[in-house]
């Protein structure tokens, strides 16, 4: 709440730094999106592989924190789409660091704007610094409003990650139109990461939704069992940022 709170003021400052006209304008000249969808429904679990610089309960992940170098190394090493915080104050992220990773010449993977978005405002931002896919939080979005900002980013031509942490959720967002939905493991009020809560949503979504398993895996065991579960895709950001040797820790969840 605090966060969401912190997020509209954010927003509005943005917005009269950097109107909507101006940021249609910058979006015109960005590059062509790149397939999001397509790149989680390939064979087997799909690894979107994480960037952010700390989080509220872990801190910072790696003194060598360089977006580009780990942006190279998960497109080596069989990530397929790439997630980059947006936010800045909680995840020491920012808009500039998912448009210098989405336009970077080393990676060709498609790029995931995660911000808390409250606002239509937001969508124009992360499309025209070259974002194919953004990050909606159903807890986060008047219900209401939810259909109009996926209608949205699907005109962008780009997708929309809808995060769930119910099957009431989950039934919400479909109902809106969501193509892709995302199950948060980690209940971000308690930080408890809880697999069986995941299985039980997975198991009332239907087949047509491609679905990732996000926060919390650890190990290609964990990445097996999110795919038994019938996952598409899983969302992995501490496991790679923590390790030495980040091009290996990603092959053992790429498998
Ligand atoms: C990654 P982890 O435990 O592998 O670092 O989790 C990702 O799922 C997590 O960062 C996340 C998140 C969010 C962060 C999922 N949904 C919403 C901020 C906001």
């Amino acid at each position: 709440d605090d966060i969401l709170k912190n997020k509209a003021q954010e927003v509005e400052a943005k917005k009269s730094r950097c109107g909507l006209e101006e940021v249609q304008a910058k979006l015109r000249a960005a590059r062509k999106p790149r397939n999001f969808y397509r790149a989680l429904k390939q064979p087997g679990i799909s690894l979107i592989a994480e960037i952010k610089r700390k989080s509220p309960s872990k801190g910072e992940f790696r003194a060598d924190f360089d977006p580009h170098m780990l942006a190279k190394v998960y497109s080596e090493n069989g990530a397929r789409a790439i997630s980059v915080l947006a936010d800045e104050s909680f995840f020491g992220g920012g808009t500039h660091v998912v448009e210098a990773v989405a336009n970077d010449p080393d990676v060709h993977l498609p790029v995931m704007y995660k911000e808390f978005i409250i606002d239509p405002y937001q969508i124009y931002e992360a499309r025209s610094v070259g974002a194919d896919a953004v990050l909606f939080i159903v807890r986060a979005i008047d219900p209401y409003r939810l259909p109009e900002m996926i209608a949205l980013v699907h005109e962008l031509g780009i997708e929309a990650l809808v995060e769930c942490f119910s099957a009431e959720e989950a039934s919400l967002a479909v109902e809106a139109g969501a193509k892709i939905i995302g199950v948060n493991n980690r209940d971000l009020q308690t930080f408890q990461v809880d697999l069986q809560r995941s299985e039980e949503i997975r198991s009332v979504l239907p087949g047509s939704v491609v679905t990732v398993s996000e926060s919390g895996l650890h190990s290609r065991t964990d990445a097996e069992k999110a795919e038994a579960i019938g996952f598409d895709a899983m969302l992995v950001g501490e496991a790679l940022l923590k390790s030495k040797d980040v091009g290996s820790r990603v092959r053992e969840f790429v498998g």
